[in-house]
């Protein structure tokens, strides 16, 4: 497996950054997860285009151009053979003393891993997922903004905890005032009485791409959208729930705190998107060669 480490591909085993790079001693550093589906790149300047405003929101230089980046992740794929491939793009403050002063850090460290990408288990997308409300709160906008996609995901990986320990694979984050926020790694959505529903991402969520293109295709389908603050109990009334994201695409969900959701069975309207989604992802996206 070859690695993009700071403008080289190199072999994995030489793909090392020092324990000085600020992006592992303070989690100082932004990131982005995206997806090729047979040799095309889903919504690559979307996630690009995430991936400079978060650095943006942590004043944090990125060493090369939009188009540079878009460049680096296509030779990576390239280089590895991958179709169908998980594209992990990392952007560090880089090396600095032990001191978290930023400006200690002169060259930001830019990694770019592809891969296979594992999928969920089929069960999930047929008989939808069960999920649970997380004890641990969602960070306050003022304090660390959710919708900054940063290496400091220990608000998430707190939450994920308390999935694994309730025995579930995803968790609902409330805000400090018990407003639906979204999960560890996915945006949430219900169907209520025909229309679709979303928290705005004020709340404290992040600007999902697979998000935005579930609205486009809810637009498209001449179903009604409204973004709109939910509680948890909205959610349990709901007709419909799902997940969206890039690594789950759109997964339904069928109970939620042990109460189900839609009689148990995934919805009408979220498996017609989730239709719509796969054929989406077979004919957009940015195309590339092996
Ligand atoms: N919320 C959070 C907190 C996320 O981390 C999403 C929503 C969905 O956003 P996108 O843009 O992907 O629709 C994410 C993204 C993984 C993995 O390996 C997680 C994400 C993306 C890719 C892989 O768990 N989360």
């Amino acid at each position: 497996m070859r690695i993009y480490l700071n403008g080289k591909l190199v072999d994995k085993d030489k793909a090392v950054i020092s324990v000085f790079d600020h992006g592992l001693l303070y989690g100082d550093g932004v990131f982005e997860g995206i997806r090729s589906y047979d040799s095309l790149i889903f919504k690559l300047e979307e996630h690009i285009d995430r991936l400079y405003r978060s650095a943006e929101a942590i004043e944090l230089n990125i060493p090369m151009t939009k188009a540079d980046m878009t460049k680096a992740v296509i030779e990576t794929l390239k280089s590895n053979g991958l179709k169908d491939a998980y594209i992990r793009l990392v952007v560090t403050r880089g090396v600095g003393d032990l001191g978290l002063d930023p400006r200690k850090c002169k060259v930001p460290t830019v990694f770019i891993i592809t891969d296979k990408i594992s999928l969920y288990p089929k069960e999930f997308y047929r008989d939808g997922l069960a999920i649970i409300t997380a004890k641990t709160k969602r960070n306050l906008t003022a304090a660390l903004n959710p919708k900054i996609k940063s290496l400091n995901y220990l608000n998430n990986i707190l939450a994920k905890i308390d999935a694994i320990k309730a025995g579930t694979e995803e968790a609902i984050m409330l805000t400090y005032d018990d407003y639906v926020a979204e999960c560890t790694g996915d945006n949430i959505f219900m169907i209520f009485a025909g229309t679709l529903i979303t928290p705005p991402t004020d709340v404290g969520a992040l600007e999902g791409i697979t998000r935005d293109a579930v609205i486009g295709l809810a637009k498209d389908a001449g179903i009604s959208f409204e973004e709109k603050m939910i509680k948890i109990e909205d959610l349990y009334n709901a007709d419909e729930v799902f997940l969206t994201g890039t690594a789950a695409e759109i997964i339904p969900v069928t109970m939620i705190d042990k109460r189900r959701i839609s009689g148990g069975r995934p919805g009408e309207i979220t498996r017609r998107l989730m239709e719509e989604f796969k054929s989406i992802t077979k004919t957009s996206g940015v195309k590339y060669e092996l």
